[in-house]
């Protein structure tokens, strides 16, 4: 079993971790998730996070193969059409992509958008293999949290994103546009049914009560202690998470995010004065806690 080596870059402002995974032979790598920083106060936007990301490859003499991303993120921005532009590596996502741009270019009313995923390098599908140095790295669709996740499974590692979190804080939520308790739940199965020892790498971890940001478990661990699966039958999940995301308020950089990431990581783009904008629709989403 191959085992990659694997830095985890926690952003404190939204909750994520990025990934830089490398092969210890080549020091070829990806990276995983990347954050483009967002103000949402001021509405700036920066590379904070990105710039940590090439300087850590910079400092270990890695050279980037891909820039991945595991779902469009309803939470913070891609910065992988900046990562791109700094690296010159291939971007890439899941095919399914193409449901969550048509699903968005209705609400944002972009009725010219291209939902074709041109926006990326490379669409996997499910089961399809890439390498990374000498890794080897398989796609598994994981839908649930969105309909175009995908696990990347790359030695012992599989980068899990929002399908479990840490065994303390259960599962993401599953009722975003596209959204679906069940297929999250058939999709935790099918990470938990890979081999008990594989590292397991979240996409956020929210420091419950207050604990130092962790986010990496094993598939034994989440099987024991994670009380969205330990002992739960599908039933059982779905009625759990059904019932807790009717309490979750919407990300508060949803409309913002999903603008920039079903464009790849993209900021719209600049108009005649020179300046950029986002565009906020209203009453389009359910889900309001008032
Ligand atoms: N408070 C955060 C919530 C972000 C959020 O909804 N995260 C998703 C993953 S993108 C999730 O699954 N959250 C589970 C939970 O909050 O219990 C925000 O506003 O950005
Ligand atoms: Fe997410």
């Amino acid at each position: 079993m191959q085992r990659p080596d694997v830095a985890g870059f926690y952003d404190r402002r939204t909750g994520s971790i990025q990934y830089v995974v490398s092969d210890p032979v080549t020091r070829k790598c990806a990276i995983i998730d990347p954050v483009l920083d967002f103000d949402e106060k001021s509405g700036a936007t920066a590379t904070v996070n990105a710039d940590a990301i090439l300087a850590h490859i910079d400092n270990e003499g890695l050279s980037v193969e891909w820039i991945l991303d595991t779902h469009p993120h309803a939470d913070h921005f891609s910065a992988a059409k900046y990562l791109r532009a700094k690296t010159g590596a291939p971007t890439a996502i899941g095919e399914h992509v193409k449901d969550v741009q048509r699903i968005w270019r209705d609400i944002y009313d972009w009725p010219d958008f291209p939902c074709d995923g041109s926006q990326w390098d490379r669409l996997f599908a499910d089961g399809e293999t890439f390498r990374i140095g000498e890794l080897e790295a398989r796609v598994m669709h994981s839908p649930g949290h969105t309909l175009a996740s995908i696990t990347y499974l790359i030695g012992d590692a599989a980068f899990i994103h929002d399908t479990l979190f840490m065994p303390d804080s259960g599962s993401a939520r599953a009722d975003f546009p596209g959204g679906n308790a069940e297929q999250l739940w058939n999709s935790i199965r099918a990470i938990l049914a890979l081999p008990d020892a594989t590292r397991l790498f979240t996409g956020h971890d929210y420091c419950p009560g207050g604990r130092d940001a962790r986010w990496m478990s094993t598939v034994a661990e989440q099987k024991a202690s994670n009380p969205h699966v330990a002992g739960k039958s599908a039933a059982a999940f779905v009625a759990l998470r059904e019932a807790r995301d009717k309490t979750l308020a919407m990300p508060k950089l949803i409309l913002q995010a999903l603008q920039v990431n079903i464009r790849g990581g993209e900021l719209p783009p600049i108009e005649e004065c020179g300046r950029r904008y986002l565009k906020i629709p209203l009453n389009a989403l359910p889900g309001a806690v008032w």
